[in-house]
């Protein structure tokens, strides 16, 4: 349902999807590999894995969050993922020279129309229409790195809460005297913005930091270990952010804080107090159900797929790699200089080799006693995830990594 009107594919006059065109201009910068990716709502899709988290996480707020019997929190998992740059920036006061704008960061259809960047995105428009607890799930787009955890099509789900007064303040005993707001407006502080007083901002932080304490031992089990971070983000003040220990390693999965109250005010909220938060589905799903490359959630293989038909979300499940496929092998030997680092290669390997690259090991050292020069042997392991590589592509790949190595590190190849 995508296609490309116009000459070239470099050259196209606009990009038309879901029957709307978005005429180009200078900022248009959306490849077809991205656009193929839209509507492909894998949190949508029966049995996948992202659909399967996506319904722990909103089962956890039904089933936890009721006001006189019916769930607080409302569920919106089908926005278009086409924004405004207004709906991704300016509603959520993102300054206009922040480097979340830049091109390098985002995918734009014009300068007027983008995908969103994050599912925050919708937060105002929701606020707008009324709403005071509700979740925001889908697909976002970033120009990233790839890596095991880094892939530019992710799932985000947002979460809001606003309180009014008499809310905040029900599990206090004597709220005489209690107000969100300080009387007169005093200076922004690293625990505060100013116009909130400090024992709401406090009750807040509180709700904030236990409902997605508690959400992550839900997901993960009482033992798992946690902890909070100090963070930024324009449109929450404090903000914060959420790591998980995964592999002997803290992953950030969240971020969250105080909704910007300007931002409440314009909404037409301006008598409530509230958090937010926005989290990474891959990020949790990776570490929940042990899937070790972000690259598997896009894949169409009965090997993947086949391992997460269960009906109850909540079903305990371990993905089992099955067949992998070949690997191709390289080995690259060189006479070092002697500023060399064993990490400037890995890195340049990376680089170079992208997320074909497997695995890299140093298998020999030799030490030529008359030139007394130092030389290394490394082999490069090349697989892909999804089809056989050809040593014939392989070899293209690995000869570039040759010409980089000399170029870059100022090695002599053997
Ligand atoms: C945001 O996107 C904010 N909108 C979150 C937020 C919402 C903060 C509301 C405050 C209030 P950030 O860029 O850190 O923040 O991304 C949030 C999460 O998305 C990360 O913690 C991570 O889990 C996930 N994430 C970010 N980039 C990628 C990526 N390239 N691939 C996979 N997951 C990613
Ligand atoms: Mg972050």
């Amino acid at each position: 349902f995508c296609t490309k009107v116009g000459k070239e594919p470099h050259f196209r006059e606009s990009i038309v999807l879901k029957g709307t065109s978005y005429p180009s201009d200078s900022w248009t910068n959306i490849p077809p590999s991205i656009l193929q990716k839209v509507g492909r709502d894998l949190h949508n899709r029966k049995h996948h894995p992202i659909s399967l988290i996506k319904l722990r996480i909103k089962n956890f707020f039904y089933n936890n969050f009721l006001r006189r019997g019916s769930p607080i929190f409302s569920v919106y998992d089908n926005l278009s993922p086409v924004v405004t740059l207004k709906q991704n920036f300016d509603n959520l006061l993102v300054p206009v020279d922040h480097p979340s704008r830049a091109q390098s960061d985002s995918y734009y259809f014009n300068r007027s129309h983008m995908l969103r960047a994050h599912t925050t995105a919708h937060q105002k428009d929701l606020i707008m229409s009324g709403l005071n607890s509700f979740l925001i799930m889908g697909d976002v787009y970033r120009r990233d790195t790839v890596d095991a955890s880094h892939y530019p099509v992710f799932h985000q789900v947002d979460g809001v809460r606003l309180f009014t007064q008499e809310e905040l303040f029900t599990s206090v005993r004597d709220p005489i005297g209690l107000s969100l707001f300080e009387k007169t407006v005093g200076e922004r502080l690293q625990d505060k913005q100013e116009v909130h007083s400090l024992e709401a901002v406090k009750l807040v932080e509180h709700d904030l930091k236990s409902t997605l304490e508690r959400l992550a031992h839900h997901l993960f089990g009482k033992e798992s270990e946690i902890q909070w971070v100090d963070a930024y983000f324009p449109f929450t003040h404090p903000s914060w952010e959420l790591e998980i220990k995964y592999q002997d390693k803290w992953l950030e999965v969240l971020g969250c804080g105080i909704i910007e109250q300007e931002i409440l005010r314009s909404g037409g909220a301006a008598n409530q107090i509230g958090w937010a938060f926005g989290l990474g589905l891959e990020r949790l799903a990776m570490k929940l159900y042990n899937i070790p490359d972000i690259r598997l959630f896009w894949s169409e293989n009965p090997d993947f797929l086949s391992q997460f038909q269960v009906d109850d979300p909540e079903t305990l499940i371990t993905y089992k790699a099955t067949s992998k496929y070949p690997q191709c092998i390289c080995d690259i030997s060189f006479w070092i200089p002697d500023n060399y680092k064993e990490n400037d290669f890995y890195d340049l390997v990376r680089t170079v080799g992208g997320d074909l690259v497997e695995k890299v090991d140093l298998v020999d050292k030799f030490f030529h006693p008359t030139h007394r020069r130092q030389s290394h042997c490394y082999r490069v392991i090349y697989r892909h995830m999804e089809k056989t590589l050809t040593q014939a592509a392989v070899n293209v790949i690995h000869n570039n990594l040759r010409q980089e190595a000399a170029k870059e590190l100022g090695v002599e190849l053997r």
